[in-house]
């Protein structure tokens, strides 16, 4: 599995790169690829694993964060105990989008109250990033068939965060420079 030395940081070009469309069926390497992201994802979550090997925790990792430049990324978002219908449910999304393409995208913005991070930036960088709060995501699954999902709110931000790393774009591209905590009216604050 990945630990925090092969998470590749701001400044290594590839985290910049446009990467390629992944091909069916899967290389063994590319089913490798996918498990062993979202390996890392689930024991960043827990924390004596994380703690004891100095993970830092995520809920998505996009593969040109661990240097391979292919459209894939992983979302493990963990289910909030609290209000979940089904509370034995460990995760409230557990996905690997391949290739993935945003079909539709609602004009209502959604933001998370205390910005945004990533593996692959080490310092915090203080701002709201507009996200749109509802999206409908094309990808494909390990078999290469074609799924339509549609998710909202902060499962919507992480999916565009992660999908955004496919196209060489970091979260503080999209934070105002001039008004870094400028609020778009009728945001949703996540
Ligand atoms: C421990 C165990 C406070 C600061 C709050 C932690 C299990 C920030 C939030 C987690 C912030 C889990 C997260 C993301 C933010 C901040 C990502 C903690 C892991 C919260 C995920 C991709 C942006 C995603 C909410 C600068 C590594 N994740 N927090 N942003 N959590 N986590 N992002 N923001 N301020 N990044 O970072 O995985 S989309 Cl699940
Ligand atoms: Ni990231």
């Amino acid at each position: 599995m990945y630990m925090m030395r092969d998470i590749v940081r701001d400044g290594n070009p590839v985290l910049r790169k446009i990467a390629q469309p992944v091909q069916f069926p899967l290389s063994d390497a590319d089913k490798k690829l996918a498990s062993d992201m979202m390996e890392y994802l689930i024991k960043s979550q827990d924390p004596d694993f994380a703690q004891k090997h100095h993970l830092r925790a995520g809920v998505g990792l996009a593969a040109p964060q661990v240097g391979v430049s292919e459209q894939m990324a992983c979302v493990l978002v963990p289910a909030e105990d609290a209000d979940d219908a089904d509370k034995t449910k460990k995760y409230a999304l557990e996905l690997t989008l391949i290739n993935p393409v945003i079909i539709s995208n609602s004009i209502q913005k959604a933001q998370l109250f205390e910005g945004e991070g990533c593996l692959s930036v080490d310092k915090d960088i203080p701002g709201y990033v507009p996200r749109s709060a509802r999206i409908t995501v094309r990808y494909q699954d390990f078999d290469g068939n074609k799924q339509t999902i549609r998710v909202k709110n902060y499962p919507a931000i992480v999916c565009q965060h992660e999908i955004d790393h496919l196209h060489g774009h970091l979260f503080y591209d999209h934070i105002n420079k001039n008004d870094p905590f400028e609020k778009e009216p009728d945001v949703i604050i996540v």
